[in-house]
């Protein structure tokens, strides 16, 4: 036959079309989208349904070490077949390097937690927690030409954060080999004052986690990110923005005419301050901890402002699962003696889509378009994935999912794929939720059924980002 498969009937829906078309994909690619099309040894029927370029989850955690505290609930295995059955097709997770280390090996090592594991494509960013001379002169520019083309760096925790001048560094790295930097933007200073003066007066629960880095510190650190990308001509990604403070900087500095990129999450649209108080400040709370915090209403209402007006470029999930309970969970014996030692994540890679879709196009906030935008198409462009990534037209990797508009839902635990015991969505009701997953022309998951294997993903060797093109002033 002419297609290995043709997707027929349905919707399909770009970043920048919505059209009735049927697709048809041969060897794993599109190479066709046209009215009608026939002779396909398989053809699955789209009558009603959306079709729509896979998700692709420029955030997410899995496999990262633990420092002490409790291991991540997701490795490859579970986080990536979380991942297909939320309708994502693309993560791109962390290769972190610890202090002392090399770079280099750190990636390696992460390659053994992934290959032949993974339900889903994949690429690694690397988060830089220790910048020394070899790392930033050899390891960092050899890496980006092997595909690894962004950076994320942390202001604050004790095991990653970065001076200003280490920041300044970093950033001018990124600029000579054109990586792409994420920054983590909350002030390490402000917050360790918070919590010590919080825990010595006796408030240790998971709330006052929420307390201890309000939105003043994000904003001062998304201030001093900005000047720092200014200073060396270097554009940056604000990753995981919670409210109006750090949106209006980087608003500012947008209109200022300098590269600053943003991403948010379901977190900051879809959980308050409040969740982390639990049952009458009890340790439930801690299901909810996540850095940032999440805000409050007024604080949603900003974020959907930033989207609708472009101030983000991405909706990433920052899935950084951790059991809830257990010697291992977020109530780990440690962790009830105060909120510092809660680990900091909440699993969301499964319902990233379905949070977007239903507040964003169903209750009338952003086009379905947009969507796609927001979940897909922008990260592609972004990451260096494109144009292989991210949409459905000829030529790109036939990952599609096949999106019920009508299908209501309710967000629980029983429905999930992912290593955590808990969703921090529990009971959160959705219209539209994700049917079929195919992933470069394999069909991996149906009606919440994982078809696919481990080993069906493979490694995603990333071009660098257009968007990391700097502004053009001379450099030093
Ligand atoms: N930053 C993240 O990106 N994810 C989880 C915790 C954190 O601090
Ligand atoms: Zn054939
Ligand atoms: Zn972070
Ligand atoms: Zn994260």
């Amino acid at each position: 036959s002419e297609y290995d498969l043709v997707i027929r009937g349905g919707t399909v829906v770009t970043a920048s079309d919505t059209l009735r078309a049927d697709v048809g994909i041969r060897d794993g690619r599109i190479i066709a989208v046209a009215e009608k099309l026939d002779d396909a040894d398989r053809i699955i029927d789209a009558t009603g349904l959306l079709v729509m370029p896979g998700g692709i989850d420029s955030h997410v955690h899995l496999a990262q070490p633990a420092f002490g505290g409790p291991a991540m609930a997701d490795g490859f295995e579970s986080g990536t077949r979380s991942a297909i059955a939320g309708g994502n097709t693309t993560v791109i997770p962390f290769a972190l390097q610890p202090r002392g280390a090399s770079l280099r090996t750190s990636v390696v090592d992460y390659h053994k937690e992934a290959d032949g594991k993974s339900y889903c494509d994949y690429g690694f960013h690397l988060i830089i927690s220790d910048p020394s001379p070899s790392v930033l002169g050899q390891e960092l520019p050899a890496l980006v030409d092997d595909g690894y083309s962004s950076f994320k760096v942390f202001m604050t925790y004790d095991d990653l954060v970065l001076n200003d001048r280490q920041l300044l560094e970093v950033f001018d790295c990124a600029r000579g080999c054109g990586a792409l930097v994420m920054v983590h933007c909350e002030g390490y200073d402000a917050i360790r004052f918070m919590a010590e003066r919080l825990e010595a007066a006796g408030k240790t629960a998971p709330y006052y986690h929420a307390v201890s880095r309000p939105q003043s510190v994000e904003r001062e650190a998304t201030h001093r990110a900005i000047s720092h990308a200014e200073l060396t001509d270097v554009p940056i990604m604000v990753v995981h923005v919670s409210g109006r403070e750090p949106m209006e900087q980087i608003r500012w500095a947008q209109q200022k005419g300098l590269k600053i990129y943003a991403e948010t999450c379901p977190q900051y649209v879809a959980l308050t301050a409040d969740d982390l108080k639990g049952l009458n400040m009890d340790e439930s709370g801690g299901k909810y901890v996540c850095s940032p915090p999440p805000r409050d209403h007024a604080s949603w209402d900003a974020i959907w402002e930033g989207i609708r007006t472009g101030v983000f470029q991405t909706f990433s999930s920052d899935h950084c699962p951790f059991f809830y309970e257990g010697e291992m969970g977020k109530l780990n014996p440690k962790a009830r003696t105060s909120f510092r030692w809660v680990p900091n994540g909440i699993p969301g890679v499964e319902t990233r889509l379905q949070i977007l879709y239903q507040k964003g196009v169903v209750e009338g906030r952003i086009t379905v378009n947009e969507f796609v935008a927001l979940t897909s198409t922008n990260h592609a462009k972004i990451y260096g994935l494109y144009p292989k990534k991210g949409s459905i037209a000829p030529g790109f990797d036939a990952d599609i999912v096949l999106w019920d508009p009508n299908r209501k839902e309710t967000i629980r635990q029983e429905l999930m794929h992912h290593g955590a015991d808990y969703t921090p969505y529990e009971g959160l009701e959705v219209t539209g939720w994700p049917v079929m997953t195919v992933l470069r022309g394999k069909v991996v998951m149906q009606d919440g059924e994982i078809l696919g294997e481990p080993g069906d993903g493979g490694f995603l060797k990333r071009s660098l980002s257009p968007y990391a093109v700097p502004n053009g002033a001379p450099a030093l």
